[in-house]
C-alpha cells in the first residue's frame, strides 16, 4: 500500500505525465512528452540524446501499462499508477539507470554536475509548467558545492521514486510536493 505520503508525491507525477491533463494517462501523453523533453538544447530530433529520452519515457509508459493497467483498457488511472510504488523498491537498479539519462539531457553544458539553471530547466520540462522552485535547489545541494553531481543526482533521483520519508530532499526535485 502506498502511504499518504508517497500518494500525495505521485500526484505530482501523474500531473507530470498527464500531457493533456484528462485524468488518464494514455500513450499518447508519452508520445507528447517525448517532444517536450526533446525542446531541450542536447536532446533535439536525431541526436543519440532523444533516442535515450524516447527509449526512457516510452519505457515507463510500457511499465505502467504493464503493471497498472489491470482491466487492460491502455489507460492508466491514478490509483494504477500507485500500484507501481510497491515494485520500485524492488527496482533500485532500472531506477539508478534511468537518472543517468535524465542527468545527461539535463547537463546541457556537459560539464558533468547540474548547475541551478539546468535544474529549474529539468523542473520545467518534466512538469510542463512553472513550478515554484525557491529553497529547493539548496535542499537537493547535499554537499553544498552549488551543483548537483552526477552520484549526487542518482541519490536525490531515486529518493524521488521511491523514498516513503518526507524528510528525505530527493522528494523535491522536482518541485515543491502538491497539496
Ligand atoms: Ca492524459
Ligand atoms: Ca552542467
Ligand atoms: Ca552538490
Amino acid at each position: 500500500m502506498a502511504s499518504a505520503f508517497q500518494e500525495r508525491k505521485f500526484q505530482g507525477m501523474f500531473a507530470a505525465f498527464d500531457a493533456d491533463d484528462d485524468g488518464y494517462l494514455r500513450e499518447d501523453d508519452f508520445t507528447a512528452l517525448v517532444a517536450r523533453w526533446s525542446r531541450l538544447p542536447g536532446v533535439g530530433p536525431g541526436t543519440q540524446l532523444r533516442a535515450r529520452v524516447e527509449t526512457l519515457l516510452m519505457g515507463w509508459w510500457a511499465a505502467l501499462l504493464e503493471a497498472g493497467d489491470a482491466n487492460g483498457d491502455g489507460t492508466v488511472d491514478m490509483s494504477e499508477l500507485l500500484s507501481l510504488v510497491e515494485r520500485l523498491p524492488a527496482m533500485v537498479p532500472e531506477v539508478t539507470a534511468t537518472a543517468h539519462t535524465v542527468f545527461d539531457a539535463v547537463d546541457t553544458d556537459g560539464d558533468g554536475r547540474i548547475s541551478p539553471d539546468e535544474h529549474r530547466r529539468l523542473v520545467e520540462t518534466w512538469n510542463g509548467r512553472p513550478t515554484d522552485l525557491t529553497g529547493v535547489f539548496e535542499l537537493l545541494d547535499l554537499n553544498g558545492d552549488g551543483y548537483l553531481g552526477r552520484e549526487e543526482f542518482a541519490l536525490l533521483w531515486r529518493q524521488f521514486w521511491i523514498s516513503d520519508n518526507p524528510v528525505e530532499p530527493g522528494n523535491r526535485l522536482c518541485g515543491r510536493l502538491p497539496g
